[in-house]
């Protein structure tokens, strides 16, 4: 069986750990993890890459489970200097460990190598079980359009918290942008190909926007979503304002819906649905999505596994 995933931060890395564990168990080769780049940024000189970072330290075991981004046991004795300089964002934090990451990231970046070559040599360090790949090499950053300006989606999401009400989201450079090397074909090779609960608009939104990727994964064979909405609420972070934005309800089936049926020129096979929206299946069956009810919740490493097995068996 073999599968990709396309995948944000923090809810992509906990669904990845449960189809990391459900394919071991299967016995079948690793998953190839496709991740949103959107997200990406440049501060105090170093090239960020937050989802990939969260999905490459979950899977190294090295991610800080309690704050949901950075390394865990990380210090901040850089970042204090940082401050002291007046350099960066005053808001946002640079742990030491992770400006390790950050440097040799950069540093590679600088030498010449692409984005993928860079994330290739980031994944040798520690046993991750699965393939990771950014969604692309070129740099398209997410931009937030608001009536107060423009701005980098970091700056929108993290020190706002999204509170300036979003007109648009867009990605310059991404019509020009080509998915990176191995994607299309990973996807062509799939089995199935898994969009994992992640937020719809900022985290598969821009991956389902560099041009191919979505005619890809429409000509996969088999295509199964699964909700990060829980009894119509996003379970963690902002992602219901990013949804209103693009006119979509916070509802399991409203999102299934702006993914789309397979068989109407949308994504969807089958969308994997929590039991608290058990009322919502038919309106996704009726949408021509086969909907499969099964409890969604991924507070710990079994229940990751269950939610990956529930769109395994989809
Ligand atoms: P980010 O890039 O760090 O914001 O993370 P993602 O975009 O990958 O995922 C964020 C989304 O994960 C949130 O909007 C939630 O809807 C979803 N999510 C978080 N925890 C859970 C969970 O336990 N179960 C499910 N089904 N979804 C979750
Ligand atoms: N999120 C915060 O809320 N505050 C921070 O200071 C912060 C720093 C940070 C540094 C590196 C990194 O990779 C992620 C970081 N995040 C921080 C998380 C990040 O802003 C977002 O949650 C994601 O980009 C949304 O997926
Ligand atoms: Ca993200």
């Amino acid at each position: 069986l073999r599968v990709v995933v396309l995948a944000g931060g923090v809810g992509g890395a906990k669904f990845t750990l449960g189809v990391r564990a459900a394919l071991a168990r299967a016995q079948a080769p690793e998953a190839t993890v496709v991740v949103n780049t959107g997200d990406d940024l440049w501060l105090s000189g170093v090239r960020l890459q937050p989802d990939i970072d969260s999905v490459l330290y979950a899977l190294a075991g090295q991610n800080d489970t309690v704050r949901g981004w950075g390394r865990t046991g990380d210090t901040e004795r850089v970042n204090a200097e940082l401050q002291a300089w007046g350099a960066g964002w005053p808001w946002f934090t640079l742990g030491d460990l992770d400006l390790g990451t950050h440097l040799a990231r950069t540093g590679w970046l600088r030498e010449g190598l692409s984005v993928s070559q860079v994330v290739e040599r980031l994944s040798q360090r520690w046993p991750l079980g699965a393939h990771l790949v950014p969604m692309t090499d070129t740099e398209v950053d997410t931009h937030v359009v608001t009536d107060a300006g423009r701005m980098h989606f970091q700056e929108w999401w993290t020190r706002h918290r999204a509170t300036i009400a979003p007109r648009a989201f867009e990605n310059p450079g991404i019509e020009a942008a080509v998915p990176a090397p191995g994607v299309l074909e990973a996807i062509a090779a799939a089995d199935l190909v898994l969009l994992a609960p992640s937020n719809p608009v900022v985290s598969i939104g821009p991956i389902l926007a560099v041009p191919g990727i979505r005619e890809a994964v429409q000509a996969a064979k088999r295509v199964v979503g699964v909700s990060g909405i829980i009894g119509g609420k996003v379970v963690r972070g902002m992602a219901d304002v990013c949804l209103t934005a693009i006119g979509v309800e916070t509802r399991s089936d409203a999102v299934a819906a702006h993914y789309g049926a397979r068989a109407e020129g949308g994504l969807l096979d089958a969308w994997v649905m929590a039991e608290e929206d058990a009322a919502l299946a038919p309106a996704v069956q009726g949408c021509g999505i086969h909907p499969v009810v099964a409890p969604l919740w991924m507070n710990d490493a079994a229940a990751s596994e269950g939610v990956a097995q529930a769109a395994l068996d989809a």
